[in-house]
Protein backbone atom coordinates (compact mmCIF):
# COMPACT_ATOMS: atom_id res chain seq x y z
CA UNK A 1 0.00 0.00 0.00
CA UNK A 2 1.15 3.66 -0.77
CA UNK A 3 0.77 6.36 1.50
CA UNK A 4 1.77 10.08 0.68
CA UNK A 5 1.71 12.81 3.12
CA UNK A 6 1.24 16.21 2.73
CA UNK A 7 2.00 18.67 5.54
CA UNK A 8 4.04 21.79 6.09
CA UNK A 9 6.26 19.91 8.58
CA UNK A 10 7.60 17.05 6.80
CA UNK A 11 10.26 16.83 10.40
CA UNK A 12 7.07 15.35 12.02
CA UNK A 13 7.11 11.79 10.22
CA UNK A 14 10.89 10.96 10.70
CA UNK A 15 11.10 9.73 14.08
CA UNK A 16 7.99 7.36 14.15
CA UNK A 17 7.79 6.27 10.59
CA UNK A 18 11.70 5.59 11.41
CA UNK A 19 11.07 3.16 14.41
CA UNK A 20 8.81 -0.31 15.17
CA UNK A 21 5.92 -1.78 13.17
CA UNK A 22 6.11 0.91 10.66
CA UNK A 23 9.77 0.67 10.01
CA UNK A 24 9.77 -2.97 9.51
CA UNK A 25 6.45 -2.94 7.03
CA UNK A 26 8.55 -0.40 4.78
CA UNK A 27 11.32 -2.40 4.89
CA UNK A 28 10.09 -5.72 3.77
CA UNK A 29 8.27 -3.24 1.33
CA UNK A 30 4.80 -3.86 2.52
CA UNK A 31 3.89 -0.27 2.20
CA UNK A 32 5.78 2.66 0.74
CA UNK A 33 5.53 6.22 2.50
CA UNK A 34 6.36 9.47 1.16
CA UNK A 35 6.40 12.71 2.85
CA UNK A 36 5.59 15.94 0.52
CA UNK A 37 6.31 19.49 1.58
CA UNK A 38 3.34 21.39 0.85
CA UNK A 39 6.03 24.40 0.56
CA UNK A 40 7.77 23.13 -2.41
CA UNK A 41 4.33 23.33 -4.01
CA UNK A 42 3.79 27.36 -3.65
CA UNK A 43 3.88 29.35 -6.66
CA UNK A 44 5.07 33.04 -5.16
CA UNK A 45 8.22 34.29 -4.52
CA UNK A 46 8.01 34.03 -0.70
CA UNK A 47 6.73 30.07 -0.66
CA UNK A 48 3.42 31.24 1.14
CA UNK A 49 1.12 28.12 2.26
CA UNK A 50 -1.66 30.09 4.34
CA UNK A 51 -3.19 33.58 3.70
CA UNK A 52 -5.93 35.51 5.39
CA UNK A 53 -9.35 34.54 5.06
CA UNK A 54 -11.61 36.57 3.11
CA UNK A 55 -14.03 38.65 5.11
CA UNK A 56 -11.46 39.11 7.98
CA UNK A 57 -11.83 37.07 10.86
CA UNK A 58 -8.39 35.16 13.03
CA UNK A 59 -6.51 33.15 11.56
CA UNK A 60 -5.13 31.94 8.18
CA UNK A 61 -6.36 29.32 5.21
CA UNK A 62 -4.33 27.09 3.74
CA UNK A 63 -4.10 28.47 -0.05
CA UNK A 64 -5.34 26.04 -2.30
CA UNK A 65 -3.15 26.09 -5.31
CA UNK A 66 -0.34 24.75 -3.43
CA UNK A 67 -2.57 21.92 -1.82
CA UNK A 68 -3.82 21.33 -5.29
CA UNK A 69 -0.21 20.63 -7.05
CA UNK A 70 0.72 18.85 -4.06
CA UNK A 71 -1.89 16.13 -4.83
CA UNK A 72 -1.73 15.86 -8.00
CA UNK A 73 2.24 15.16 -7.62
CA UNK A 74 1.27 12.72 -5.04
CA UNK A 75 -1.39 11.16 -7.53
CA UNK A 76 1.21 10.87 -10.53
CA UNK A 77 2.61 8.33 -8.04
CA UNK A 78 0.24 5.92 -7.89
CA UNK A 79 -3.25 4.65 -9.54
CA UNK A 80 -6.34 5.70 -7.90
CA UNK A 81 -5.82 7.22 -4.61
CA UNK A 82 -7.96 8.33 -2.13
CA UNK A 83 -7.72 12.28 -1.03
CA UNK A 84 -8.25 11.95 2.83
CA UNK A 85 -8.13 15.53 4.69
CA UNK A 86 -7.04 15.63 8.78
CA UNK A 87 -9.40 17.92 10.06
CA UNK A 88 -11.54 18.42 13.18
CA UNK A 89 -14.81 18.44 11.25
CA UNK A 90 -14.50 14.89 9.15
CA UNK A 91 -15.70 11.57 10.02
CA UNK A 92 -14.15 10.46 13.63
CA UNK A 93 -11.79 7.74 12.83
CA UNK A 94 -12.38 3.94 14.39
CA UNK A 95 -11.51 0.11 13.30
CA UNK A 96 -13.96 0.12 10.84
CA UNK A 97 -12.95 2.95 9.35
CA UNK A 98 -9.30 1.84 9.55
CA UNK A 99 -10.29 -1.40 7.26
CA UNK A 100 -12.04 0.50 5.42
CA UNK A 101 -8.84 2.29 4.57
CA UNK A 102 -6.77 -0.55 4.52
CA UNK A 103 -8.55 -1.96 1.24
CA UNK A 104 -7.46 1.05 -0.76
CA UNK A 105 -4.09 0.73 -2.93
CA UNK A 106 -2.89 4.49 -2.04
CA UNK A 107 -4.02 7.43 0.22
CA UNK A 108 -3.08 10.53 0.21
CA UNK A 109 -3.25 12.36 3.56
CA UNK A 110 -3.47 15.77 3.47
CA UNK A 111 -2.33 17.16 7.14
CA UNK A 112 -4.28 21.04 7.64
CA UNK A 113 -2.84 24.09 9.95
CA UNK A 114 -4.28 27.31 11.08
CA UNK A 115 -7.99 27.63 10.83
CA UNK A 116 -8.50 24.81 8.00
CA UNK A 117 -7.64 24.75 4.35
CA UNK A 118 -10.06 26.37 1.54
CA UNK A 119 -12.89 25.33 0.68
CA UNK A 120 -12.45 25.10 -3.13
CA UNK A 121 -9.42 22.38 -2.00
CA UNK A 122 -11.66 20.43 0.14
CA UNK A 123 -14.79 20.27 -2.68
CA UNK A 124 -12.78 19.99 -5.77
CA UNK A 125 -10.13 17.41 -4.30
CA UNK A 126 -11.31 15.69 -1.13
CA UNK A 127 -12.80 12.12 -0.79
CA UNK A 128 -12.50 11.92 3.03
CA UNK A 129 -12.32 13.61 5.94
CA UNK A 130 -11.27 12.28 8.97
CA UNK A 131 -10.88 13.70 12.65
CA UNK A 132 -9.21 11.57 15.22
CA UNK A 133 -11.44 12.27 18.17
CA UNK A 134 -12.85 14.93 19.94
CA UNK A 135 -9.95 17.02 21.15
CA UNK A 136 -7.78 20.18 20.23
CA UNK A 137 -4.63 19.38 18.06
CA UNK A 138 -1.91 21.64 17.15
CA UNK A 139 -2.75 20.58 13.39
CA UNK A 140 -3.27 17.59 11.35
CA UNK A 141 0.16 15.63 11.46
CA UNK A 142 -0.08 13.90 14.62
CA UNK A 143 -3.84 13.09 13.31
CA UNK A 144 -2.35 11.15 9.90
CA UNK A 145 0.36 9.29 12.07
CA UNK A 146 -2.38 8.01 13.92
CA UNK A 147 -4.63 6.89 10.88
CA UNK A 148 -1.30 5.97 9.39
CA UNK A 149 -0.39 3.50 12.36
CA UNK A 150 -4.03 2.15 12.55
CA UNK A 151 -4.08 1.17 8.73
CA UNK A 152 -0.58 -0.20 8.59
CA UNK A 153 -1.04 -2.66 11.21
CA UNK A 154 -4.02 -4.46 9.66
CA UNK A 155 -2.18 -4.92 5.96
CA UNK A 156 -1.08 -8.92 5.11
CA UNK A 157 1.89 -9.59 6.67
CA UNK A 158 2.40 -6.32 8.96
CA UNK A 159 1.51 -8.31 12.32
CA UNK A 160 3.76 -11.18 13.80
CA UNK A 161 1.72 -14.16 14.06
CA UNK A 162 1.66 -13.85 17.86
CA UNK A 163 -0.45 -10.78 17.82
CA UNK A 164 -3.02 -11.59 14.92
CA UNK A 165 -5.08 -8.15 14.77
CA UNK A 166 -8.48 -10.66 14.86
CA UNK A 167 -7.93 -10.77 18.61
CA UNK A 168 -7.40 -6.74 19.10
CA UNK A 169 -10.32 -4.70 21.51
CA UNK A 170 -12.43 -3.35 18.64
CA UNK A 171 -11.92 -6.04 16.11
CA UNK A 172 -13.67 -9.36 15.54
CA UNK A 173 -11.87 -11.53 17.95
CA UNK A 174 -12.88 -9.99 21.22
CA UNK A 175 -16.07 -9.05 19.04
CA UNK A 176 -16.28 -5.61 20.01
CA UNK A 177 -15.70 -6.01 23.80
CA UNK A 178 -12.67 -4.48 26.26
CA UNK A 179 -10.14 -7.27 26.94
CA UNK A 180 -9.73 -9.16 30.29
CA UNK A 181 -6.82 -8.28 32.63
CA UNK A 182 -3.67 -9.81 32.10
CA UNK A 183 -0.94 -10.67 34.28
CA UNK A 184 2.38 -11.78 34.32
CA UNK A 185 5.64 -12.48 37.12
CA UNK A 186 5.74 -11.85 40.09
CA UNK A 187 2.77 -13.94 41.51
CA UNK A 188 2.51 -10.75 43.88
CA UNK A 189 3.09 -7.09 43.06
CA UNK A 190 2.62 -4.12 45.65
CA UNK A 191 0.94 -6.36 47.84
CA UNK A 192 -1.11 -7.82 44.92
CA UNK A 193 -1.92 -11.44 43.86
CA UNK A 194 -2.16 -12.62 41.06
CA UNK A 195 -6.09 -14.48 40.80
CA UNK A 196 -5.61 -17.78 42.05
CA UNK A 197 -7.92 -19.27 38.82
CA UNK A 198 -5.07 -18.29 36.28
CA UNK A 199 -2.20 -20.56 38.22
CA UNK A 200 -4.87 -23.66 38.26
CA UNK A 201 -3.92 -24.80 35.04
CA UNK A 202 -7.96 -25.75 34.44
CA UNK A 203 -7.80 -23.74 31.07
CA UNK A 204 -11.96 -24.05 30.54
CA UNK A 205 -12.23 -22.08 33.91
CA UNK A 206 -9.26 -19.24 33.01
CA UNK A 207 -11.29 -19.07 29.41
CA UNK A 208 -15.13 -18.57 31.75
CA UNK A 209 -13.27 -16.05 34.42
CA UNK A 210 -11.32 -14.06 31.19
CA UNK A 211 -14.72 -13.97 29.70
CA UNK A 212 -16.63 -13.03 32.57
CA UNK A 213 -14.23 -9.94 33.33
CA UNK A 214 -13.85 -8.56 30.25
CA UNK A 215 -17.72 -8.24 30.13
CA UNK A 216 -17.25 -6.65 33.27
CA UNK A 217 -15.15 -4.48 32.96
CA UNK A 218 -16.60 -3.34 29.10
CA UNK A 219 -19.95 -2.81 31.31
CA UNK A 220 -18.23 -0.30 33.59
CA UNK A 221 -16.26 1.28 31.12
CA UNK A 222 -17.92 1.67 28.12
CA UNK A 223 -21.32 0.56 28.05
CA UNK A 224 -21.92 1.03 24.73
CA UNK A 225 -19.68 -1.20 23.08
CA UNK A 226 -21.75 -4.38 25.00
CA UNK A 227 -24.13 -3.95 22.72
CA UNK A 228 -22.39 -4.94 19.52
CA UNK A 229 -20.95 -7.94 21.61
CA UNK A 230 -23.10 -10.86 19.92
CA UNK A 231 -22.63 -13.17 22.69
CA UNK A 232 -24.40 -16.28 22.58
CA UNK A 233 -26.95 -18.22 24.70
CA UNK A 234 -24.28 -20.09 26.70
CA UNK A 235 -22.39 -16.77 27.00
CA UNK A 236 -25.68 -15.08 28.38
CA UNK A 237 -26.52 -18.17 30.44
CA UNK A 238 -23.08 -17.82 31.98
CA UNK A 239 -23.52 -13.93 32.49
CA UNK A 240 -26.96 -14.33 34.40
CA UNK A 241 -25.19 -17.48 36.83
CA UNK A 242 -22.78 -15.02 37.53
CA UNK A 243 -24.97 -11.99 38.35
CA UNK A 244 -23.84 -9.86 35.48
CA UNK A 245 -26.67 -8.28 34.02
CA UNK A 246 -26.50 -6.28 30.33
CA UNK A 247 -26.84 -2.83 30.27
CA UNK A 248 -29.70 -1.04 27.82
CA UNK A 249 -27.78 2.24 27.72
CA UNK A 250 -26.51 3.96 30.25
CA UNK A 251 -23.07 5.38 31.93
CA UNK A 252 -19.69 3.64 32.67
CA UNK A 253 -16.71 4.71 35.15
CA UNK A 254 -14.63 2.08 37.48
C1 LIG B 1 -8.51 26.84 17.95
C2 LIG B 1 -8.82 26.64 16.51
N1 LIG B 1 -10.18 26.10 16.34
C3 LIG B 1 -11.13 27.20 16.22
C4 LIG B 1 -12.53 26.76 16.18
C5 LIG B 1 -10.28 25.25 15.14
C6 LIG B 1 -9.17 24.32 14.95
C7 LIG B 1 -8.46 24.35 13.77
C8 LIG B 1 -7.43 23.46 13.56
C9 LIG B 1 -8.84 23.39 15.90
C10 LIG B 1 -7.79 22.49 15.70
C11 LIG B 1 -7.08 22.54 14.52
C12 LIG B 1 -5.97 21.59 14.28
N2 LIG B 1 -6.45 20.20 14.31
C13 LIG B 1 -6.48 19.43 13.25
O1 LIG B 1 -6.08 19.85 12.19
C14 LIG B 1 -7.01 18.09 13.37
C15 LIG B 1 -7.62 17.42 14.46
C16 LIG B 1 -7.91 17.83 15.80
O2 LIG B 1 -7.63 18.94 16.26
N3 LIG B 1 -8.53 16.91 16.62
C17 LIG B 1 -8.87 15.66 16.21
N4 LIG B 1 -8.64 15.25 14.97
C18 LIG B 1 -8.00 16.12 14.12
S1 LIG B 1 -7.64 15.78 12.54
C19 LIG B 1 -6.97 17.26 12.26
Amino acid sequence: MRFDILTIFPDFFVSPLGAGMIRRAVQDGLVVIQTHNIRDYATDKHAMTDDRPFGGGEGMVMKPEPLAAAVEQARGNGGDARVVLLTPQGRTLNQRLAEELAGEKQLILVCGRYEGVDERFRAAYVDLEVSIGDYVLTGGEPAALVLLDSVIRLLPGVLGCGDSAENDTFSRGSRGGLKYPQYTRPRIFAGREVPDVLLSGDHAAIERWRFLAAVRRTISRRPELVAAMELTPAELKLLRENGISLPSAGVGGD
